[in-house]
Order: structure tokens, then sequence, then C-alpha cells
């Protein structure tokens, strides 16, 4: 299955990923549209956008206090290792629309989160802006200089992605040899592009996900099984 780009790899020189919640799927972290789907519990367009925050600030900071005890519990799975180890061969950016922050504890090292992290809050109100604390007293949290609410410092529905990290992101996305989509549904834009930036730029296009996506008919390769699974096999080919 690798053969036919085994070459292409091992001559490539800069990789960048684009990942998604599939990728975090194995360290048991549900996924936002998947067969596991998050979202099918919630309606995702009720927890993540400014209005239901701003309408319900109690319940968005519930749902993101489950979620970020799952994650701490969580560990990296050996999809997120991979990409980490892959650091010794090649030049490697990860472009991810996780707020997990897995791949970090994996030991990637250039990684841009283009929606935010679940570990980070800022005030609603002034420009302050801290990592989270182990527990809050109560929610939603109030801002210790201003004393208004606080939220997490994550991209919600409508919200614009943070400008120097979408910026930087389509740089590396024009500026790649080959480009590994792996765990996203290339659902949600304006994430859904970088494979159509790396592509404009003559870039191979591997895909890792057990499903099709919109991009599936565009890929050099799609590797039709899980990143944990994947990963580990696709750098073997770099480790010889
Ligand atoms: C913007 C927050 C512009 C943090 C997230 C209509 C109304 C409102 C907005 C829109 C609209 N139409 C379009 C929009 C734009 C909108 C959008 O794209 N909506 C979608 C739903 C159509 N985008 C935005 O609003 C973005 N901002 O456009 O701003 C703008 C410009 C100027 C001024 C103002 C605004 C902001 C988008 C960011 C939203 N925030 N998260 C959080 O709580 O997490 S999005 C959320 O979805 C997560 O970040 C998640 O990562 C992301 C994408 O989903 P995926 O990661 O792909 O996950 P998903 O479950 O979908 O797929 C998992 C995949 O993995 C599946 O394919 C599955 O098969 C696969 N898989 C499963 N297991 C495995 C696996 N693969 C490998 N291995 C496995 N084991
Ligand atoms: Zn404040």
């Amino acid at each position: 299955m690798f053969e036919s780009i085994a070459d292409i790899l091992i001559d490539a020189k800069k990789i960048v990923f684009v990942t998604g919640a599939g990728i975090s799927q194995e360290s048991g972290i549900p996924t936002f549209r998947g067969k596991d789907g998050l979202w099918r519990k919630y309606d995702s367009m009720q927890l993540a956008t400014i209005d239901a925050f701003y309408n319900n600030p109690k319940l968005i900071w519930e749902w993101y206090e489950e979620r970020r005890k799952n994650i701490f519990n969580a560990k990296p799975n050996p999809g997120h290792s991979a990409i980490a180890e892959l650091e010794k061969y090649k030049e490697v950016v990860v472009l991810t629309q996780n707020i997990d922050g897995l791949h970090q504890r994996a030991g990637s090292t250039n990684v841009l989160e283009l929606h935010g992290s679940i570990i980070r809050i800022k005030c609603t109100v002034c420009d302050f802006k801290d990592e989270i604390p182990a527990s809050f007293e109560s929610l939603p949290p109030k801002c210790r200089r201003c004393d208004n609410i606080l939220r997490p410092d994550v991209v919600w529905f409508g919200e614009s992605l943070p400008q120097d990290v979408w910026n930087q992101a389509i740089i590396e996305a024009n500026y790649c040899d080959v480009m590994i989509i792996a765990g996203t549904s290339l659902v949600v834009s304006p994430a859904n592009t970088l494979p159509v930036y790396a592509k404009q730029n003559n870039a191979i296009l591997v895909e890792v996900n057990p499903e099709q996506t919109p991009m599936s008919t565009e890929m050099d390769l799609s590797l039709r099984t899980t990143s944990a699974k994947a990963l580990p096999n696709l750098m073997k080919i770099f480790e010889n």
C-alpha cells in the first residue's frame, strides 16, 4: 500500500500533518462527528458558539470541565507518538484542530493549535489569559483582574481563528513536500482548506481515516484504517 509513495516519503524534507478529533479517538476521547461522535450526544451548534456561551455560561463550562477531566486522564496514543518520533528524521509541523494538547504531550515540538486549547483560559472582557487551574471553586469562573466571566481559550463556531496562527498554518501548508491528513472529517472550515493549499503546491496528500472524507478523491494515498495503526507503520519507512 505504501510502496506507491514510499520513495516520495523517504525523499520528503518537510511533512505537515493536519489532524482532528479522530487522532485522539484511540486515546479514549470521543470525536465530534464520527461513529462515537461527541456532537451526536449534544447539538454542536448548541455548545460551541459564543451565543450558547452567553446564554448559558455555566452549561458550557460544565461541558468543557467534563471534557477536560477526560483529556487529563487520557494518554497520547501510538498515532501521536509516531508523529513526534518523525521529528528525528524530517522537518515536521502539526496543524491540529484539537484542543487536547496530546500532540505536545507525545513530544511534538512544532504544533499549531488552530482551534485553541482546553488548558488555557481567557477573560471575556480584559486581556487576562492564563493556564487553566486544577479546578474552579464555581462555574463560570470570574476574572481576578476585572471580575468578568472567564471562557475557555478555544475558537467557537462563527469566531475567527487566531490570525497569527492561521497565517502561519497557510504558510506551512503551502510549503511542504507531503501533507498527512489524519483523523479529521474535513467538515469544519477554514481548517478543511489546508489540503487545498498543499495540493496547489504539488505536495503529496495522504489521508488516514477509516471513513471517506469530502477530499478523499484528491488524495494520492488513502489509508482506510485508524491513525494509531497506520501512522507507526507509515513512519517505519523513515527508520530504515
Ligand atoms: C470561521 C472548538 C470565519 C473547540 C471547534 C453555518 C453556521 C455557522 C458557521 C458556519 C456555517 N457554515 C460554515 C461555517 C463556518 C464554520 C464551520 O466550518 N462549520 C461547519 C460545522 C460547517 N467554521 C467556523 O465557524 C470557524 N470560524 O469560519 O470564522 C469568520 C470570519 C470572519 C469573522 C468571523 C468568523 C471556526 C471553526 C472552529 C469551531 N470550533 N471546536 C472545541 O470545543 O473543540 S470545531 C470542532 O470540529 C473541533 O475543533 C474538531 O476538531 C473540529 C473538526 O472536526 P474533526 O476534528 O474533523 O472531528 P470529526 O468528529 O468531525 O471527525 C473525526 C474524523 O476522524 C472522522 O472523519 C472519523 O472517521 C475519523 N476517525 C474516527 N476515529 C479515528 C478516525 N481517524 C483516524 N483514526 C481513528 N481512530
Ligand atoms: Zn478580566
